[in-house]
């Protein structure tokens, strides 16, 4: 697929142009032909949530995402309630139950909120669900079509790690608002004056937290099963705190719009921030999201008027010379960023600016980071330490550390 064609509907309406989508993501030039897996991009992060009526509301007052569509016992769903949320080229789907017998009640119950489905935007489902067995996935969902007025989608999900599965999803001959059995919804909600338009334009990453020597398998799993690859910052060895470790590789799709890092703890001499997500999701599970933004001052700020709670990071991070001398010169001055909190990192390819949330449910479990790219298509690996002292300073507050 030339980088021209890889725009999607909701892209093109959000204004994105490739340029930015580029920088934003990370995104690169890919032949589909000769990949066995084809992903365009992410199709949705599917939620199962305690409450899906005030997510659906935090994520509009505090994400700034907008409602475009609604699932529930008015339309025939006698299930569960489900919300669909936009902000540019992201798409939530918050799902809690209604039935107290519903599935999505257990899942609440074992994992608290958290990610179900990290579903992906797939040409051709059948041609990834015949890859994928063959290559001993668990296919959870054969492929099916959902048909109503509004056209077809065309449906699977395979397994990954925990109870967390991939929907595998072409909606290219669909143009409803989400798929059937949704319908059209918005909400009488209004941003306060002044708030930007968008918080975030696009999810730049998922991360997995997998089990203690997981990882290389989970690694492989997507390397053979799904055709991604790892990328540059695959770096293996222990990331440590003088008191925790863990360790983290990173696999993308072939243009690099999915990314998927995949941490596993390593032994320190306290608990790892793994280990406490591990005990409180009873297994593993997408930990954190990255939402990309091309204004991460803005967006700071606007969030935190609506109350989001970032990690805070000390002052003695921006004092530091050393990580003076290798950030060099930003698109702000240092103390804008020092009086957010913004992390900023720098590799060979350019830097990347970025900052974390508390957990947002009630577990410590999943939490959200926003990331502002100029040139860099890494993580923020010289800030693993500085961040992971953060996170231990908060797993301290719970009594976790
Ligand atoms: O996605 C990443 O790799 C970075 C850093 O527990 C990170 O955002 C890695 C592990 C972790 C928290 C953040
Ligand atoms: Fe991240």
């Amino acid at each position: 697929m030339s980088l021209d064609q890889v725009l999607n509907d909701e892209e093109r309406l959000a204004r994105l142009d490739l340029d930015q989508l580029k920088q934003l993501v990370g995104l690169v030039e890919h032949d589909d032909s000769a990949d066995p897996f084809p992903v365009s991009g992410w199709d949705a992060l599917v939620w199962v949530v305690g409450n899906a009526l005030q997510t659906a509301h935090f994520l509009q007052s505090a994400f700034g995402m907008e409602l475009v569509a609604y699932s529930g016992p008015e339309t025939g769903n006698r299930d569960h309630h489900a919300y669909v949320l936009r902000s540019g080229a992201a798409r939530f789907v918050v799902q809690g139950a209604y039935d107290p017998d519903s599935p999505l009640a257990d899942h609440h119950r074992r994992h608290g909120d958290g990610i179900a489905d990290i579903a992906l935007a797939v040409p051709d489902v059948d041609r990834c669900v015949a890859h994928a067995r063959a290559q001993g996935a668990t296919v959870l969902e054969e492929p099916h079509d959902l048909t109503d007025e509004h056209g077809t989608v065309r449906r699977a999900a395979i397994a990954t790690y925990g109870d967390t599965r991939h929907g595998l999803v072409d909606r290219s001959r669909y143009s409803g608002p989400y798929v059937p059995g949704f319908v059209a919804r918005t909400s009488s909600f209004v941003p306060r004056p002044g708030r930007p338009r968008r918080l975030f334009q696009a999810v730049d990453h998922v991360v997995g937290n997998v089990e203690l020597g997981a990882m290389d398998a989970w690694v492989d799993f997507y390397n053979r099963v799904m055709g991604f690859t790892n990328m540059a910052e695959f770096v293996g060895a222990d990331i440590a705190t003088d008191y925790s470790a863990l360790m983290s590789k990173v696999v993308a799709n072939g243009n690099h719009r999915v990314k998927f890092p995949l941490n596993e703890p390593a032994l320190g001499r306290k608990r790892s921030q793994i280990d406490e997500y591990l005990d409180f999701y009873r297994g593993p599970g997408a930990q954190h999201v990255a939402l990309a933004t091309n204004d991460i001052l803005a967006t700071v700020d606007a969030m935190r008027a609506e109350g989001v709670e970032f990690l805070a990071t000390p002052d003695s991070y921006y004092e530091d010379p050393e990580l003076r001398a290798r950030i060099g010169e930003v698109r702000v001055p240092i103390e804008e960023l020092q009086a957010r909190g913004i992390l900023v990192d720098r590799d060979e390819d350019g830097y990347l600016l970025q900052i974390f949330t508390r957990p947002t449910g009630d577990r410590p479990t999943v939490f959200f980071e926003l990331i502002e790219r100029h040139g860099s298509l890494g993580f923020g690996k010289g800030n693993f330490k500085a961040l992971f002292e953060a996170i231990e300073r908060e797993q301290a507050r719970r009594g976790n550390f």
